[in-house]
């Protein structure tokens, strides 16, 4: 497949995905967002895809949405930037969300409004030393979005999130790491060989398992104990009954690597 937007390679069982607007950060266009959701949907489909890893050409992430098609002249009615939301950046969240595949984001730069938060619905974050995150929306007059609201609190307590999201301060990598917005700081020079790694790592483990997992962590936070203790039942139901399950407890026993089948 070729795109005009972005990078897409299948190799070791994964995907990468790498947006591809350097001049402009990577920032969104309709069209990223298009080739972006057909990219996201062919590696859901194919089994042999097992994981999916999502970077930025050049030197930026992603600067968020492209502010050059947002210029208002005066007299032109507003927008209605609902629409842009429930158009595309909201099937773009829930598209990883609801991948049953993990998905590894590897921020190579800065990443900006929904950029940041595009980089927070993946499920393992690695950024670059020299990366930064800016919650840039309330230099607009705008609110956070791409799931930042819910993201934010979540990851970094209430306090942090206010903090980050009034601001809109740059928020260095390691500190992203060190406050739990992110799961790893990396050398700028070993980002994009520890990305791979850990991506041909999950797509080595069973898939099945790995995508209940996925499941469970982002079952509703509101989800009580007794009722995440009766998910869990359910999705280790499934787990149990898998060959890869099988195959994962043989292995062991006879001292041997896995192969999974993902079945
Ligand atoms: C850009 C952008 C950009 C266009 C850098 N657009 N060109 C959802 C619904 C609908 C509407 C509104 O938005 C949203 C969600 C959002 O994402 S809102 C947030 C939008 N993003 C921002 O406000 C970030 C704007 N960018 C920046 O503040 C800076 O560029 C950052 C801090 C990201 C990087 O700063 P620098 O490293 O100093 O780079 P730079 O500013 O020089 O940018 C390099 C080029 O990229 C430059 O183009 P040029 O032709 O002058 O070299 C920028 O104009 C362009 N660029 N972000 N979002």
């Amino acid at each position: 497949m070729t795109y005009k937007t972005i990078l897409y390679e299948v190799a070791e069982g994964f995907a990468s995905i790498t947006l591809n607007r350097p001049e402009k950060l990577n920032a969104f266009t309709a069209e990223l967002h298009g080739e972006l959701r057909e990219a996201i949907a062919s590696a859901a489909e194919d089994v042999d895809i097992r994981a999916l890893l999502l970077t930025g050409a050049g030197r930026g992430f992603c600067a968020g949405q492209d502010l050059n098609d947002r210029a208002t002249a005066p007299g032109k009615a507003p927008p209605d930037l609902g629409h842009t939301l429930d158009s595309l950046y909201n099937p773009l969240i829930r598209s990883l969300r609801a991948l049953p595949k993990p998905v590894v984001c590897a921020v190579n730069g800065v990443a900006a409004g929904a950029g940041a938060n595009l980089a927070l619905a993946c499920d393992i974050v690695l950024a670059a030393r020299s990366a930064r995150f800016i919650q840039a929306f309330c230099r607009l007059g705008l609110v956070p979005d791409s799931g930042g609201t819910y993201f934010l609190p979540r990851l970094v307590g209430h306090a942090r999130a206010l903090g980050l999201a009034l601001l809109g301060e740059p928020l260095s990598a390691e500190r992203a790491a060190e406050i739990g917005l992110i799961w790893q700081c990396v050398d700028d020079d070993k980002l994009a060989a520890e990305a791979r790694k850990l991506a041909g790592l999950l797509a080595a483990l069973p898939p099945v398992g790995l995508a209940l997992i996925k499941r469970a962590i982002n079952a509703p936070s509101a989800n009580d104990l007794d009722r995440q203790l009766d998910l869990e039942r359910d999705l280790q139901r499934i787990a149990g009954r898998t060959e890869d399950y099988r195959e994962g407890v043989n292995a062991f026993l006879q001292k041997r690597k896995a192969s999974f089948k993902g079945r």
